[in-house]
């Protein structure tokens, strides 16, 4: 999988190069490219944003720049991501479906947003043909400074699911058996007491039938009791 993020601030993603991530890019399986904005603008300033038609508050971030960006980097088959807290909210499912896409661009906004032209224009029949597919996504109902962040949890979702990133494939079918909404039940390792707290004895019990069933029933109880 290829990842172009375009931003505004490229030092925030160098996160992504650590841990898995930084493995599963020298590995080859993963290439994470980010490109600043700015280098996109053509005025002494590197003007990114202007103040929106109609009023209001904030600034808009520039089509044109924009599109240059974009244009450098799509090509047949792309998905493009704009991070918008307007967007379609970002569920497991969606990383599923991002996993097996071949080239991920991210566009992160600031200020009050980009241009809606900018979607509009990667929506159209032309770049539909060239499976090409445009979504506006958001991470959840609270409102952060930019797409940075969001993105990086996107990124970070998306990319354990691929084949060979995760160190554990087996955590990964265990987590699909969970889906469905369902939260995992707790942990314990040693020691078997610690600060007088002692690990649920069916644990120790050697009986796998009672500790499956002792596990669905305690994942369903947490599951309940952090439901919003
Ligand atoms: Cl994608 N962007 C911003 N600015 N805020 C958010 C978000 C995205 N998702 C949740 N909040």
């Amino acid at each position: 999988m290829k990842i172009d993020a375009i931003t505004i601030f490229p030092e925030y993603f160098a996160p992504l190069q650590l841990s898995l991530l930084g493995k599963a890019q020298e590995g080859g399986l993963l290439s994470i490219n980010v490109h600043d904005l700015r280098a996109q603008t053509k005025d002494i300033h590197h003007t990114v944003d202007d103040a929106p038609y109609g009023g209001g508050a904030g600034m808009v971030m520039l089509a044109d720049v924009w599109g240059n960006a974009i244009d450098g980097v799509i090509e047949d088959g792309s998905d493009l991501i704009i991070l918008t807290p307007a967007g379609r909210r970002f569920t497991q499912e969606m990383a599923q479906e991002l996993s097996v896409a071949t080239h991920l661009i991210f566009a992160c906004g600031r200020y009050e947003g980009i241009d809606d032209r900018v979607r509009e224009h990667y929506s159209q029949q032309e770049y539909a043909d060239r499976n090409i597919r445009v979504r506006e996504v958001s991470i959840g109902d609270y409102v952060l400074g930019g797409g940075e962040v969001a993105s990086m949890v996107m990124i970070e979702a998306i990319t354990r699911l691929i084949p060979g990133v995760l160190g554990n494939p087996l955590s990964l079918a265990e987590e699909s058996h969970n889906e469905e909404g369902y939260l995992e039940y707790p942990n314990y390792t040693r020691p078997q007491e610690w600060r007088g707290i002692e690990v649920p004895p069916v644990l120790l019990s050697g009986n796998h039938g009672a500790i499956a069933t002792w596990r669905s029933s305690q994942a369903r109880q947490r599951k309940d009791a952090n439901s919003n």
